[in-house]
């Protein structure tokens, strides 16, 4: 297996964290986004968003971060990480959506604004961070597990990264207890990855 990585993603990070919590090896390789090798034929036909992260697994290749950890959770970890019942399922769908859309034009697009100053508005999307985070510690202030399941499911390692990352966009989070120790129990699960740094 094979994952088409960047090592200050957060999204590509979402990979590799779930991969070792799941105790799957892949061969990471690194994508220069200057050199515009992910906009070429042979990484269209992987991902035809032109995006990374991307998986090739033999024929197989997925691109984007939420459906890989869909199928690595279907094809390689135990049944609790994405429960067959509907009800799960429905609820994981929900987070995986929360992750593509509040997230990414959220903390992470602060971060990409702050970080690695991209142009964009700051103020914005630290506005909707804020928003994100304070759906989220209600959630987390009834449940230990975003999706409601018994242990951490695929949702809470595709929302996990840009929260734990939130700082690096210029936000400060310590008013989210529930937020921060729900990242406390990601950070104790056997073969968690830390964050990237830069
Ligand atoms: N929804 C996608 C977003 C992926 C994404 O935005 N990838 C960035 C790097 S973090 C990228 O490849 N940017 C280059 C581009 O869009 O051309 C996912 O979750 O994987």
């Amino acid at each position: 297996m094979k994952l088409h990585d960047i090592p200050l993603s957060g999204n590509a990070y979402k990979v590799r964290l779930f991969l070792s919590l799941i105790g799957q090896g892949a061969d990471l390789v690194n994508v220069d986004l200057r050199s515009g090798v992910h906009k070429r034929p042979a990484f269209l036909a992987i991902n035809p968003r032109g995006q990374v992260p991307a998986l090739e697994d033999g024929d197989f290749g997925l691109g984007d971060s939420q459906a890989i950890l869909v199928y690595l959770a279907r094809r390689y970890a135990e049944p609790s990480w994405y429960p067959l019942d509907a009800e799960p399922q429905g609820r994981i769908a929900h987070w995986l959506s929360f992750a593509a859309n509040e997230i990414q034009h959220g903390p992470a697009q602060a971060r990409v604004i702050q970080l690695f100053k991209r142009p964009g508005d700051l103020g914005a999307a630290q506005a909707k961070a804020r928003q994100a985070l304070e759906l989220l510690d209600g959630e987390l202030s009834r449940q230990p597990w975003l999706a409601r399941t018994a242990g951490p499911s695929i949702a809470d390692i595709a929302v996990y990264p840009y929260v734990a990352l939130a700082h690096e966009g210029g936000l400060e989070t310590t008013g989210y207890p529930h937020v921060l120790a729900w990242q406390e129990r990601i950070r104790a699960l056997p073969g968690y990855l830390p964050l990237p740094t830069l």
